[in-house]
């Protein structure tokens, strides 16, 4: 047929593909880290597939190719002896569907949104009325309230705005704190899921930022660029502490809720921290594996040697081990032997 695309034509796989991505795009409409890591592997099979000169045989066949992991192997398998993928309908199902819906609500995982499917909720709303008997805790009605903003990106100018706000004030309260943005706006994306700030402070004149968070967190409030509190540190007092919320630029008629999230690190573990909260986290996962493969540990905290873990589970930790490198990003590229690469690079 003379009216079909050459590069239809061309590639033997295209019905493939065409299933993969409409999975992939059934995925991306979700909210959820657990969605953007399959988007993340259906693209790059795609992309493989797209490249691939032949027609794929079956299960074998696809798991041989760079790009392709084993669960989407499995999928091409599936589509090559049935024409189709039971995957998409599970995800368009009703119970799958409400669970995605009630996990966009800040601090739901799914055991809360299984118990309040069981309930009878459906909808955001049933959860607003209480349907079934269904309690939300005071942060869950937070997230249910401001559910839109929340799930939002905001554009990245907006980010600086709202950390131009903010900075002045945190060197108000001690002028010698290191504070930078971090996230997706320190990798120079064009939208931010939300506003990650860092705050450290040097030590050689015989102080820290003891305390700074605490009084930080008031003033925000005070001028009303913070909001609503989602999750306070345990120990605000402590050098290092997270903290959760929502803000937006005070005095602005309609301004939306923004995520924002203030981390706070001794200053021995800058070089970590920096590296940590400007991922990305497949970027992170990445350099921990690495890490991982020359017998070391890496976390927000510093590079670690001769950590010794529990054999039985490998999270666990039996020995913290001794740090290696915590001060600069750049001396834990050099010992990973990972070649430098800027923010806007680290993205895998
Ligand atoms: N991070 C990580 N693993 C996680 C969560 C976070 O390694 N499970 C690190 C890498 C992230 C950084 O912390 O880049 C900040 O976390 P965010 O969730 O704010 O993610 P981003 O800022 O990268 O993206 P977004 O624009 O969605 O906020
Ligand atoms: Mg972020
Ligand atoms: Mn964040």
């Amino acid at each position: 047929d003379a009216k079909v695309p050459q590069a239809k034509i061309q590639c033997p796989n295209q019905d493939i593909i065409d299933k993969l991505d409409e999975l992939r795009k059934i995925h991306e409409a979700k909210v959820g880290n657990e969605h953007r890591w399959r988007v993340f592997a259906l693209n790059k099979a795609i992309r493989a597939l797209r490249s691939h000169p032949r027609r794929i045989k079956g299960f074998e066949d696809a798991n041989r190719i760079q790009g392709i992991g084993e669960k989407t192997a499995r999928k091409i398998a599936e589509i090559l002896e049935t024409g189709g993928l039971r995957r998409i309908a599970y995800e368009n199902s009703e119970d799958v569907q409400v669970n995605g819906l009630f996990r966009g609500i800040y601090g739901v995982g799914q055991t809360i949104a299984l118990r309040w499917y069981l309930a009878g909720c459906r909808t955001l709303e049933d959860l607003k009325v209480g349907k079934g008997g269904v309690k939300l805790s005071a942060v869950q009605k937070i997230g249910l309230q401001f559910y839109d903003d929340i799930n939002d990106r905001m554009p990245r100018a907006e980010a600086k705005h709202i950390y131009d706000l903010i900075k002045p004030i945190a060197l108000s309260i001690d002028s010698q704190l290191f504070i930078d943005i971090m996230g997706s706006y320190r990798r120079g994306k064009a939208d931010c899921g939300d506003i990650d700030i860092l705050i450290t402070r040097p030590t050689d004149d015989g102080s820290t930022h003891r305390g700074v968070l605490s009084q930080l967190l008031l003033e925000l409030h005070k001028v009303g660029i913070i909001t609503e509190d989602l999750a306070l540190p345990d120990d605000p007092d402590d050098l290092e502490a997270t903290y959760r919320g929502l803000c937006r630029p005070p005095g602005v008629e309609g301004a939306r809720r923004r995520r924002i999230d203030i981390l706070t690190v001794p200053w021995t573990s800058k070089g970590a921290a920096l590296l940590y909260y400007t991922g990305d986290d497949i970027f992170n996962r990445a350099m921990r594996l690495k890490a991982n493969y020359m017998g070391y540990s890496l976390n927000q905290k510093g590079l670690f040697a001769n950590v010794v873990r529990d054999p039985h589970d490998r999270r666990i930790k039996l020995n913290n081990g001794q740090i290696v490198a915590s001060e600069t990003e750049e001396e834990i590229f050099k010992i990973l032997g990972v070649p430098w690469q800027e923010p806007h690079e680290r993205v895998r």
